[in-house]
Parts: C-alpha cells; sequence; structure tokens
C-alpha cells in the first residue's frame, strides 16, 4: 500500500496537492517536500520482498494503481571495508556502492519514483539539466516508459560514459555553451514554458526515491550508523537520504539518527564555504572547477534542505582538493576492489580529511555513499593512471615489461 502524501513548502509551509505539478512554492519560491503520514510498518514486514526501492512502499508517494517504472535498481551493496578503514583512520567504513544501480548511478533510485510519477500526471515528456548522471538515468528511464526525454549538458564537462548513455538511449541531447547552473536555469524555464515534466533534483517526488538508500542501510547493516558521508553537488542526495532516517525513525523502526557528513570538492564548495563562515544564505560560486565533473555545480538549489540535514543531525562537512579525491579513487579501487568515480570518492577522501582534523577517529563508524560507476568516467581514469605501456608481441618484450626493466 502506497501511503497519501502532499506537497509542503519548506518555509512558509504552504500546502499543495501531490497531483499539481509544482516545483518551488507557488507563494513564497522555497523548496517543496513531499510530507506522508508515517505508516505502521516494520522491517520484519517488509523482509520478505527483494531490497530495492520498492521493498518499502508504505513510504513511496505513488498514486495507487500507478504504472510503476523500474528497471530494479536500489538493493545496491553495503561493503564492509577493513582496509579502507585502517587507511583513513576510523574504527569501521562501509561503503554504500551506488555504482551497482541499473545506469551506474543513485540517480535510478530517484527516477524510477520521478519518472512513475511523470505518467501517472500524464507528461509526454521528461527534461532535465545534468552533469551526467542524472541525464543517464532519466534517459533510460524515460525509454522504459515510452517519453520524450530532453536532456541540457554544459558543453565539453559531462563524462564520455554519462554522455554515451543519454545518446543511445535517444534522448534528444542539447549541450549548452555554459556550465551545469546555466543548464539548469534554461531547463526549469522551458519546463514551465513547454509543459515538459521537470525531473532536477529541485523535483521533491525525486528525493522520495533516493532516500531509500537509508532504508537499505538500516536493513543491510543492523543498526543505525554513526555517520553517513555524502557527496554533495546539487544537494539533493544528502536531503533525501536524511529523510529516509526520519521517516524510519518517525515510524518507529529506529530510535536515533545518524549524523550526516557533507563533502564537496574544493574548487566547488559554495555550501561548505557558507557553513564555515555561518551565513544565513548561500553566496553562489560563478566558476565552480573540479576534476570531479558530477559536482562541478556552483549554485545547487537544494542547498536549504542539505543545510538543514547537516545542522538538524549535528552533522559534519568538508571541502577535499582533486588531489585527495583521486588517491580515495585509487585506494577504494586497489584495497577494496571497488569502482568509483571521482565525485564518489570525495566521501571517503572526506573521511579522510575530517581524521585528519580530529574530527573523526578511531572510535568511529562511517558508511560513505559512492554514487557512481568507475566507468562513467574512463577518460579522468587515464588521466591519473597513464596509458599501460606497449610492447611487441614477443615473450622477451613481455617478461622485461613485468619485470620493471
Ligand atoms: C556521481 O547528474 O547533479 O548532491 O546532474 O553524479 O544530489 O546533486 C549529479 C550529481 C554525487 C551529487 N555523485 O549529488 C547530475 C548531478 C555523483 C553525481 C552527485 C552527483 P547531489
Amino acid at each position: 500500500m502506497f501511503p497519501k502524501s502532499k506537497l509542503r513548502c519548506i518555509k512558509c509551509k504552504k500546502e499543495f496537492n501531490s497531483d499539481e505539478v509544482i516545483y518551488v512554492c507557488r507563494s513564497c519560491g522555497s523548496l517543496l517536500e513531499v510530507v506522508i503520514e508515517p505508516p505502521k510498518v516494520s522491517l520484519e514486514d517488509m523482509a520478505d520482498r527483494p531490497l530495492g526501492v520498492w521493498r518499502y512502499e508504505e513510504f513511496l508517494p505513488v498514486e495507487e494503481g500507478s504504472e510503476i517504472v523500474t528497471l530494479r535498481e536500489g538493493g545496491t551493496p553495503l561493503y564492509r571495508c577493513d582496509r579502507l578503514a585502517k587507511w583513513a583512520g576510523v574504527k569501521r567504513l562501509y561503503i554504500k556502492y551506488e555504482g551497482a544501480n541499473p545506469t551506474g548511478s543513485f540517480k535510478d533510485r530517484g527516477m524510477t519514483l520521478g519518472v512513475t510519477k511523470a505518467k501517472s500526471l500524464g507528461s509526454k515528456a521528461v527534461a532535465c539539466a545534468s552533469t551526467g548522471n542524472t541525464s543517464a538515468s532519466l534517459s533510460a528511464y524515460a525509454a522504459r516508459a515510452g517519453l520524450t526525454c530532453y536532456v541540457l549538458l554544459p558543453a565539453e564537462k559531462v563524462a564520455m560514459g554519462k554522455l554515451a548513455q543519454a545518446l543511445m538511449h535517444g534522448a534528444k541531447v542539447i549541450s549548452v555553451k555554459g556550465n551545469f547552473d546555466d543548464a539548469l536555469k534554461l531547463v526549469m524555464e522551458l519546463s514551465v514554458k513547454m509543459e515538459i515534466y521537470l525531473l532536477n533534483s529541485v523535483n521533491p517526488w525525486r528525493l522520495e526515491g533516493q532516500k531509500t538508500l537509508a532504508f537499505e542501510v538500516i536493513d543491510q547493516l543492523g543498526h543505525v550508523p554513526e555517520f553517513v558521508a555524502v557527496p554533495m553537488g546539487n544537494c539533493g542526495n544528502i536531503s533525501a537520504i536524511w529523510k529516509g532516517f526520519r521517516e524510519f525513525k518517525s515510524a518507529g523502526i529506529i530510535d536515533r539518527l545518524p549524523r550526516m557528513f557533507g563533502v564537496q570538492a574544493e574548487g566547488a564548495a559554495p555550501v561548505i564555504n557558507m557553513l564555515r563562515k555561518n551565513l544565513e544564505t548561500l553566496v553562489p560560486l560563478s566558476n565552480p572547477e573540479t576534476l570531479a565533473t558530477a559536482i562541478r555545480i556552483g549554485n545547487p538549489v537544494n542547498w536549504p534542505k542539505a543545510v538543514m540535514a547537516i545542522k538538524e543531525s549535528n552533522g559534519l562537512y568538508e571541502s577535499v582538493s582533486d588531489d585527495e579525491i583521486v588517491e580515495a579513487q585509487r585506494v577504494i579501487a586497489t584495497l577494496e576492489g571497488i569502482g568509483v568515480e571521482p565525485a564518489s570518492a570525495a566521501s571517503v577522501a572526506g573521511v579522510k580529511r575530517a581524521v585528519s582534523k580530529g574530527m573523526l577517529g578511531k572510535k568511529d563508524e562511517v558508511v560513505c555513499v559512492c554514487t557512481g560507476h568507475l566507468l562513467k568516467d574512463p577518460e579522468e581514469v587515464i588521466k591519473v593512471c597513464g596509458r599501460p605501456v606497449e610492447i611487441p608481441p614477443d615473450l622477451l618484450a613481455v617478461s622485461k615489461a613485468l619485470s620493471g626493466k
């Protein structure tokens, strides 16, 4: 049974019906969130269902009788990583590996909900701006649903794997000469003007799918982790995960909450800057820069929700350099066998950085959310690892090369 829901402005608290196509409060322009009644359900009640987004249907606000658009998202592994814990300097470290989703990122959790919603609202076309993964995911789910899909990408800054996905799944892909923030502004205007359903994370229904990551962590770990580290770009994911934990607590499934740890790349860290300076509002960056192109975002729309998540949870925040990101990416890959894209490694790099500052240490347990697959950005890998040595096809040359002579 799906729960009944409504939309509520996070600022002025004005409420709207769940079948209204709006992305921000009609009264004050702030972000909206979906509100559901906490269901009366236990983990045992849901235990026979496969691990994944739809296992938690009592928490997922879609219309009864909706045609669910799914590629079997979620149900991703939670790996205990002892070598990585030692490297970072914490007691326990787990990786929630979102690269194992159907299109290789956490975005699929949101798109199964978002595209199901688009269908039940009767939309014929969906759209997004994207640093890559959102477009890859939306293109696939739109194809699955038989909807037209438009994606606006920042020119030349989208990793090859992600672009390949959007193109092959048949989206109309447009390259905007500007950055992600420019593309998002355009697509928001476009969606209103042309009545195309917008599926960036400003759309609160998407976050309803993404909150299931929190549910899975509780199911897999068997207890509430102390810290959950999340890379932040547009700040939807950390907000969604925090909402998930809060809803499990309201439903009486857990009795305490984790502390959220938001991590941004140094060159694209407007939220971290704001928190450090204790500012009331975000100062957007006009030229965000980082090798982690997924989180190369200067004006994150969901910043108020992310700031709430970090503050309410008595959480942590840090920025990490590109060098730290690449180092973490390599260590995750070589010590644990887990392949993640640069943005994903920011969560792990953030833990190491926090340890060096004494914010985390030998007593702490952290779940790091690794948001996307290594193969999303093969060009970055070649850039940081170099190409393999080339040899003529003979045995002597092979043995020489293998012994490094
Ligand atoms: C791998 O695809 O914004 O803080 O347009 O692809 O919820 O934005 C991607 C974001 C982290 C940040 N890790 O999540 C997009 C886009 C990866 C990502 C983030 C993204 P949010």
